[in-house]
């Protein structure tokens, strides 16, 4: 059971979301993680993995000793400092699994077929003056995954129906059926598609650099449904304005929600704002498992999908 007024929420939360809490927690709000924090005596803060909580946040309130974050990433959190203080941390892995590889794969199958222009051409009535570029197939290709996890995984098993080949990279070789390239240059150089799928850490910061793209080619696309800051994007927007590669499709940014509006001019690009958990079920899920977290605290239960610094 969790504790009347015990949980302060962190953020701003889509309504959907705002619903399932307020359905199961009676607590205090806190939509600015920078602003003042409201009166009450605080153990765990319930947050999403677009906000990010400084530790300053936690050093002004000492009883907090848990928090959960609605949301698979959790770059979000000041994790060594938690660690530090003995503070426990929640994420919402495994539930936002098909939200975010549907999200995916439609974006390959807009980018590579042009959808997002050919709606425009239609619409523009342009077709009534000749037929729509010829554009790309999946069948065939090489699709390239950088980062493992829960969502690389099942995004593989989602794309071997398509008739490609599958590689990928990540710290380590895992027991999977597919190439294995132990450096993303390597990866890049091989694939047709290279999509990011890896968590936001020091070792992956702006990982897709000018030498990445150079690697994937002018026939290659990058695809990024992880994080912003995994590209280098001053080098992706060279690229793509010198069709050094043939596309980018972007469901993340370096700066959301204000991306850099060179993006916007660009031919080669299909650009989403952030939306690969942004389902109703999904969203209701991660809502509930990030509570159910909060409960384990509470009931001194082990936590159910506790982030291991
Ligand atoms: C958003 C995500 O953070 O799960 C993640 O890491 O990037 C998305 O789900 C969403 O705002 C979570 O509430």
């Amino acid at each position: 059971m969790i504790p009347v007024n015990s949980v302060l929420q962190v953020g701003q939360f889509p309504e959907i979301m705002q619903l399932e809490i307020d359905q199961r927690l009676i607590t205090s709000k806190m939509l600015d993680p920078q602003g003042k924090i409201p009166d009450g005596s605080f153990t765990a803060i319930l947050t999403r993995s677009n906000t990010p909580l400084p530790k300053e946040l936690f050093e002004q309130m000492p009883s907090v000793k848990m928090v959960a974050t609605c949301g698979v990433g959790y770059d979000n959190l000041p994790l060594d400092f938690l660690s530090t203080r003995g503070i426990k941390a929640s994420n919402t892995p495994g539930v936002l699994n098909d939200a975010v590889c549907e999200l995916a794969i439609g974006m390959l199958f807009g980018l590579l077929r042009r959808i997002p222009e050919a709606q425009e051409f239609v619409k523009s009535t342009a077709w009534s003056q000749g037929p729509f570029i010829i554009t790309s197939t999946l069948a065939g290709k090489c699709v390239g995954i950088a980062g493992m996890g829960r969502i690389g995984q099942d995004l593989a098993k989602r794309l071997e129906p398509f008739k490609v080949k599958l590689a990928y990279t990540g710290p380590r070789k895992k027991d999977l059926p597919y190439e294995y390239h132990s450096n993303i240059q390597s990866l890049a150089k091989a694939c047709d598609i290279l999509i990011l799928a890896c968590p936001a850490s020091p070792e992956t910061e702006k990982m897709i650099d000018e030498v990445v793209l150079e690697a994937l080619g002018p026939l290659g696309y990058l695809i990024n449904i992880a994080r912003g800051s995994i590209v280098d994007e001053a080098a992706l927007l060279v690229a793509l304005q010198q069709k050094k590669i043939a596309g980018a499709a972007l469901d993340v940014f370096e700066n959301e929600p204000n991306p850099n509006l060179k993006f916007l001019n660009l031919d080669n690009v299909l650009l989403t704002p952030h939306i690969g958990s942004a389902t109703a079920e999904t969203r209701q899920l991660m809502t509930n498992l990030a509570i159910d977290n909060l409960e384990a605290f509470y009931n001194q239960q082990p936590l159910l999908t506790e982030v291991i610094n």
